[in-house]
């Protein structure tokens, strides 16, 4: 895919993520709208997992630990054919199985997620069993970086480098914002690279909004034979919308009907200058 199509794409991803979240009146918007591109690379460039494979041992593994942003996955899913994106109308609500965090009742959903702090574990266990069982496949895991602080990342990174899991990558979506205010504020984990590198694990920075850097970074992996890979990817919390880009209150808020056509206008005007 190309990288008009990758952005057209993450176009029309944000307006089903703004869809959906005003639909069910809740969901988390703004990690949602940050992360949206990663998950557009990866699903549409990188990742060898699809409908057809999913049932595989040998594809591809996407985690996404930061599990309050399911809304993002579930509109790559839907546009990849997991499911029927009118599924999507019944998220959050009485009986509907698209809650509002990851779970394996949903088809080409891989773990249960939410709980921050589990998914590098889980991807961990998994990329050393496919070394243990001379798999190829690739494990990927999506995480916050407020979820850092959570102490079972540290013993994850630890056990990664000493296993060698050079078939694990770890991104970390750096919007520096968390829930209640800044990582800065609540819990600092910079420099977060020299973190990582300390626990053996190669390291590169990418703007987490630029499809070229991402499909490059992700197409190089492993970055050092014999060590797990961390993508620091710079984004901004809300990204596309631009009264919610930065905004602390946009982490779970809901647009009300204006806002929504709001958002919407200027993300088909984004997308009028994409076309041109
Ligand atoms: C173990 C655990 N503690 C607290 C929460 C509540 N919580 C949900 S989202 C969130 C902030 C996460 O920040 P970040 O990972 O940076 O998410 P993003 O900004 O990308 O949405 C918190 C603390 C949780 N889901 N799990």
């Amino acid at each position: 895919m190309t990288e008009k199509e990758l952005a057209q794409k993450s176009i029309q991803y944000r307006k089903n993520i703004l869809k959906y979240i005003t639909n069910a009146n809740a969901g988390h918007t703004g990690g949602s709208l940050s992360c949206i591109d990663i998950l557009n690379v990866l699903y549409n460039h990188t990742l060898n997992v699809n409908p057809a494979n999913f049932r595989s041992s040998d594809r591809d593994r996407y985690i996404q630990s930061k599990g309050h942003c399911v809304e993002a996955l579930f509109v790559v899913l839907a546009d990849k054919g997991f499911f029927p994106e009118s599924d999507l109308e019944t998220l959050c609500k009485y009986k509907s199985h698209y809650i509002g965090h990851p779970t394996k009742k949903v088809n080409g959903i891989e773990q249960n997620t939410g709980a921050l702090g589990h998914g590098l574990p889980i991807s961990v266990g998994t990329a050393l069993a496919a070394k243990m069982d001379n798999k190829d496949y690739k494990v990927y895991t999506l995480l916050g970086d407020g979820e850092l602080p959570e102490g079972s990342n540290w013993e994850a990174a630890l056990t990664a480098a000493h296993y060698k899991l050079d078939n694990l990558c770890a991104i970390i979506d750096n919007n520096k914002l968390q829930i209640t205010g800044t990582n800065a504020e609540v819990c600092n984990t910079d420099p977060i690279d020299k973190k990582f590198e300390s626990f053996g694990w190669e390291v590169r920075h990418v703007d987490g909004h630029d499809f070229k850097q991402l499909q490059q970074v992700f197409d190089s992996l492993p970055f050092s034979t014999g060590k797990p890979s961390l993508v620091i990817a710079h984004t901004i919390k809300g990204k596309g919308v631009s009264y919610m880009e930065n905004e602390l209150k946009w982490h779970h808020g809901v647009p009300n009907k204006e806002q929504y056509v709001t958002a919407i206008e200027e993300l088909d005007n984004a997308n009028a200058h994409i076309i041109k």
